[in-house]
C-alpha cells in the first residue's frame, strides 16, 4: 500500500440514540504522511429491539445509570485498548484494522470488547479514510462501479415490539417500484404516508408513530393494516401492485413460543375478543403468507419463521421462494457462517444486512459478497434504535445492494438516510441506476 494515512487518535463518547438510550459515537483522526493533513470523522452505532439470538454482543454497563443501558465500559474499551492498538496504523487498511480488533476481542461474538465498540471504530475508520481521500463514502467503500440507488422499503405501519399496539407483525412496508428513480420513489412513499395519516385520522385511529416512524394504531389484524395501505396508495393517485407494492417483516422469532413450538398472536386474540390465544403452527404461518399474497401485492416477507427453524425455512422457501423475496434477518444476522448454511440448505433467497449484527465493515462486506454470489438479494437495513448518521445510505450504493430498509419518511434518524440518498443520486446524475424490476423478478 503506497499511500499512508496514519491513525493519530481514536476517541469514543456516550451519546443518545432515537429511543433515548445511550449508544457509542467514535471519532477517528488520521494524518496523511505525504502532506501532514489531519482528517477527523465520526460515526455512531445503532441498536435493535427485536434482536436475533445469534447477533454479535452489544455490551451495556448494567449499573444504575440509564437503567443499566449505559455504554461507558464500551467507551473505555475504545479509548484504551482499541486506541492503543490502532495508533500509527494506516486507516486505508480497513480489513487489517477490522481483523486486528476481532483478534484483540478474541471471542466469536465480540463479547469481550463489545460489538458496539468495534463497530463504532470500524465505521469511523472508513469514514475518515474516505474524507482524507476527499472521496464520497459510497465511492470509497464501493469503487468506481458504485452506482445503484436502492429501492426504499418504507415501514409506514409499525407493530410487534416496535409499538404498543395490537399488530403482532412488526413492519408493513411500501415499495414504490413504479418510480423511475430514487427521488421519485421517495416522493411517492411520502405521498402515500401523507394519505395514510389522513385516512387513519378520518377513521378516528391514532396517528402517533412507532420507533421507525410508521403509524401504530390498533388494527384488527394484518389484513386490515394492508387494506389501509391500499386505500392510501389509491388516494395518492397510484396503482396498487403496479406503482406501489408491499413488503413485511413478520419478525416471527418474537412470536415464537419454543416450549410449545407455535407462533402466538396476542394482539389479534385481544382484538377479536378470543378467550384463547390465537396460535399458529409453522405450516399455518406459511399458509397465512400464501393467503395474504393472494390478496395483496406482497413482494417481500422478512423473518417469516423462527430464527433457528432451518427446516421450516427450507419448506417456506420451497413453497413460496419463486414468487416472493424471503428475507433472513434474525435467521442470518449478517453472519457469513449462517448465510453459508442458508445457501447450502436453500433457506430464504435474500439477506438483510445490518452492520451492527456482525460488528465490522469488512465482515458486512463479506456477507454481502457471499449472498450476492449465491444469487441472494441484499437489503441494507437500519435498526429500530438509530442515530442521525447515514452510513448505511452510502453502503447501499457502494455495494449496489438494490434495496434499503430505513423506516418511514418521518423522524430525522430515518430521513437522514433517505436525504443522503437524494444527495448521492444528484451527484451520480445520469450514471445513477435504479432497478425495481430486479426485485419483481422473484
Ligand atoms: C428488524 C429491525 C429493523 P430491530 O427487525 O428488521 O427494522 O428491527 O432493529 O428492532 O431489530
Ligand atoms: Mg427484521
Amino acid at each position: 500500500m503506497s499511500l499512508k494515512i496514519n491513525i493519530t487518535d481514536v476517541h469514543a463518547r456516550q451519546i443518545l440514540d432515537s429511543r433515548g438510550n445511550p449508544t457509542v459515537e467514535v471519532e477517528v483522526t488520521a494524518e496523511t504522511e505525504t502532506t501532514g493533513k489531519k482528517t477527523t470523522a465520526r460515526e455512531s452505532v445503532p441498536s435493535g429491539a427485536s434482536t436475533g439470538r445469534f447477533e454479535a454482543i452489544e455490551l451495556r454497563d448494567g449499573d444504575k445509570d440509564y437503567f443499566g443501558l449505559g455504554v461507558q465500559k464500551v467507551v473505555d474499551h475504545v479509548n484504551t485498548k482499541i486506541r492503543e492498538m490502532l495508533l500509527g496504523m494506516n486507516v486505508l487498511e480497513q480489513a487489517k484494522l477490522d481483523r486486528a480488533m476481532v483478534e484483540l476481542d478474541g471471542t466469536d461474538n465480540k463479547g469481550n470488547l463489545g460489538a458496539n465498540a468495534i463497530l463504532g471504530v470500524s465505521l469511523a475508520c472508513a469514514k475518515t479514510a474516505a474524507k482524507a481521500l476527499d472521496m464520497p463514502l459510497y465511492r470509497y467503500l464501493g469503487g468506481t462501479n458504485a452506482k445503484t440507488l436502492p429501492v426504499p422499503m418504507m415501514n409506514v405501519i409499525n407493530g410487534g415490539v416496535h409499538a404498543k399496539n395490537t399488530l403482532d407483525f412488526q413492519e408493513f412496508m411500501i415499495m414504490p417500484v413504479g418510480a423511475r428513480g430514487f427521488s421519485q420513489a421517495l416522493k411517492m412513499g411520502a405521498e402515500v404516508y401523507y394519505f395514510l395519516r389522513q385516512i387513519l385520522n378520518e377513521n378516528g385511529m391514532s396517528t402517533a408513530v412507532g420507533d421507525e416512524g410508521g403509524f401504530a394504531p390498533d388494527f384488527e389484524d394484518t389484513k386490515e393494516a394492508f387494506s389501509y395501505l391500499s386505500k392510501a396508495v389509491e388516494m395518492a393517485g397510484y396503482q396498487v401492485g403496479r406503482d406501489v407494492v408491499y413488503a413485511m417483516d413478520a419478525a416471527a422469532s418474537e412470536l415464537y413460543d419454543e416450549a410449545r413450538g407455535v407462533y402466538v398472536f396476542p394482539g389479534e386474540s385481544e382484538e377479536k375478543g378470543e378467550e384463547q390465544e390465537i396460535v399458529r403452527s409453522s405450516e399455518e404461518m406459511i399458509a397465512m403468507y400464501e393467503e395474504l399474497m393472494g390478496q395483496f401485492p406482497i413482494v417481500s416477507i422478512e423473518d417469516g419463521l423462527f430464527e433457528d427453524d432451518w427446516e421450516g425455512w427450507q419448506k417456506l422457501t420451497e413453497r413460496l421462494g419463486d414468487k416472493v423475496q424471503l428475507v433472513g434477518d434474525d435467521l442470518f444476522v449478517t453472519n457469513p457462517k449462517r448465510i453459508q448454511c442458508g445457501i447450502k440448505l436453500g433457506a430464504a433467497n435474500a439477506v438483510l444486512v445490518k452492520v451492527n449484527q456482525i460488528g465490522t465493515v469488512t465482515e458486512a462486506l463479506n456477507a454481502i459478497e457471499m449472498a450476492k454470489s449465491a444469487g441472494y438479494h441484499t437489503i441494507i437495513s437500519h435498526r429500530s434504535g438509530e442515530t442521525e448518521d447515514a452510513f448505511i445510505a452510502d453502503l447501499a450504493v457502494a455495494v449496489n445492494a438494490g434495496q434499503i430498509k430505513t423506516g418511514a419518511p418521518c423522524r430525522a434518524e430515518r430521513t437522514s438516510k433517505y436525504n443522503q440518498l437524494l444527495r448521492i443520486e444528484e451527484e451520480l446524475a445520469e450514471d445513477a441506476v435504479f432497478e425495481p424490476e430486479e426485485i419483481m423478478k422473484k
